[in-house]
């Protein structure tokens, strides 16, 4: 892994395993949080004394529910919903839903658990939370999703509000999504708040939250890219993914004079040479938003190559933003990135490298900027939504995207400054989980054993 961890570390670690069996995505973000935090809990014996490990591992609260629905054909359809709040320790619960089929306790485990240290970087007051549902939206009607996501808000209503619990979209849930239960919310609770973010416009949105996630894993390359006085200006990137954070990543790297030259679905992935340009990448929004196709597609229409079943790492690039899913980057593909001289990851998607790729990137020492840092961008933007709403206004898209960007800049400016700090100067992953660790740590602190 990245670190030794400490024998207390080792010892929580342990009891992670025990206490959560057959949760992998969960141990394996405990074990690299856990793994980065060696020279703090040295230094500070204050934490290990207060238990705090123990208790930064275990969520506040789970939420696990049955979700009934009706589907077209007028069947009963039954699938399960989970909220996990998992710290409030410096604000409510915050954090995104996730439709997919893969969806189960240990996968939101793993998805809150980070979101609490993400949410610290962001300079922003907001705790750590993830829920969602094994519903599968893939082939479903505008009807079932509506009548589903409906059914969800109905039990979830009870568990959330604008000072409790703010959820907001993943994969599987965007604009459609959010609006069918942030329509069901007010129903049932009679109230127009900032519950959700990612609302429409017209309803309490903020503009760039959309844009957000893969603007800001842009931003946050680019800062990267000045430690070493470079810019993107004619670099080659790969992008897998092809939903949200992907299509914006790639409006982004247009505007810096990148090129972005590939994107994926769970087919496969097409490879453009000539790039994604404003135009195609006008199209891949209406495919995957309006239509809800597929990205072979777009393989047909410009007549590019398309991969069935490969991810696009084996593709020459500079730089790679990974905006799909967990452990999309193994070991092997990490390396095959390394010999075609990529030399900058920033992950849009949450843990989308394996703990082999990050050994791999960090040994390497290119600018590798891990998930909780670079992606924090989306879930920012969603607290400056919260504001907005907070005092009834709605700032201009300058405005927020600059607030963005200043932002992501001061996450990154944590993150490297911890890491040369606590000795070990260049590593994004220690320096974001340092530095978002000691902010709910210290607050865990003050608000003494809850
Ligand atoms: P979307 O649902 O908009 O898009 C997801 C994309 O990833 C789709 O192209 C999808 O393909 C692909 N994908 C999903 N699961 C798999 C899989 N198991 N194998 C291969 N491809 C897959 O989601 P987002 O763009 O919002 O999220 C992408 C990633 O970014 C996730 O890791 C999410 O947690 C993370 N993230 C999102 C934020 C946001 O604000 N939306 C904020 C921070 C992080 P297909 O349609 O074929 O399934
Ligand atoms: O993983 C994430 O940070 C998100 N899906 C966004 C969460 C949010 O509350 O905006």
């Amino acid at each position: 892994m990245t670190a030794k961890m400490t024998s207390y570390a080792e010892r929580v670690f342990e009891l992670v395993k025990k206490r959560n069996p057959g949760e992998s995505e969960f141990h394996q973000a405990v074990e690299e949080v856990l793994g980065s935090l060696g020279p703090v809990l040295d230094k500070n014996p204050k934490y290990e004394k207060a238990r705090i490990l123990e208790r930064i591992t275990e969520p506040e609260r789970v939420i696990m529910f049955r979700v009934p629905w009706q589907d077209d054909k007028g069947e009963p359809q039954v699938n399960r919903g989970f909220r996990i709040e998992f710290s409030s320790a410096i604000g409510p619960y915050k954090g995104g839903l996730r439709l997919h089929p893969t969806v189960y306790l240990g996968l939101l485990k793993f998805l809150a658990f980070e979101q609490v240290f993400k949410n610290s970087l962001t300079t922003l007051p907001m705790g750590g939370g993830k829920g969602g549902s094994d519903f599968d939206p893939k082939g479903k009607s505008d009807n079932e999703v509506m009548r589903f996501c409906q059914s969800f808000m109905t039990e979830l209503c009870r568990h959330i509000g604008p000072d409790t619990d703010v959820p907001a979209g993943d994969i599987g849930v965007g604009g459609r999504e959010i609006g069918f239960m942030y329509g069901q919310y007010k129903r049932i609770r009679n109230e127009f708040t900032g519950v959700l973010t990612g609302k429409a416009l017209s309803w309490g949105g903020s503009l760039i939250r959309s844009e957000a996630t893969g603007y800001g894993a842009v931003y946050f390359a680019e800062e990267m890219l000045k430690t070493r006085n470079d810019s993107f200006k004619g670099k080659v990137c790969t992008v897998s993914g092809s939903g949200n954070v992907a299509q914006y990543t790639v409006e982004k790297l247009n505007q810096l004079g990148a090129k972005a030259v590939t994107l994926s679905d769970s087919g496969g992935f097409i490879h453009d040479p000539d790039g994604i340009d404003a135009e195609k990448l006008a199209f891949v929004m209406e495919l995957k938003n309006v239509k809800r196709g597929r990205i072979k597609e777009y393989a047909e229409k410009y007549k590019v190559k398309y991969y069935e079943g490969k991810n696009p790492w084996g593709v020459k690039c500079d730089a790679a933003f990974p905006s799909a899913t967990q452990n999309e980057i193994s070991g092997e593909d990490a390396q095959a990135l390394l010999d075609n001289g990529c030399f900058v990851v920033a992950e849009g998607a949450n843990m989308p490298t394996t703990p082999e790729g990050i050994d791999k990137f960090l040994k390497a020492k290119i600018l590798y900027g891990p998930g909780k840092a670079a992606n924090a961008g989306g879930v920012a933007t969603s607290g400056l939504e919260m504001s907005q709403n907070s005092l009834r206004l709605s700032w201009a898209r300058d405005e927020v995207d600059n607030r963005l960007k200043g932002i992501m800049q001061s996450i990154h400016k944590a993150a490297y400054e911890a890491a040369e700090e606590y000795g070990s100067p260049g590593n994004y992953v220690v320096g974001a989980n340092i530095a978002g660790f000691i902010k709910v740590a210290d607050a865990m602190l003050d608000q003494g054993l809850v």
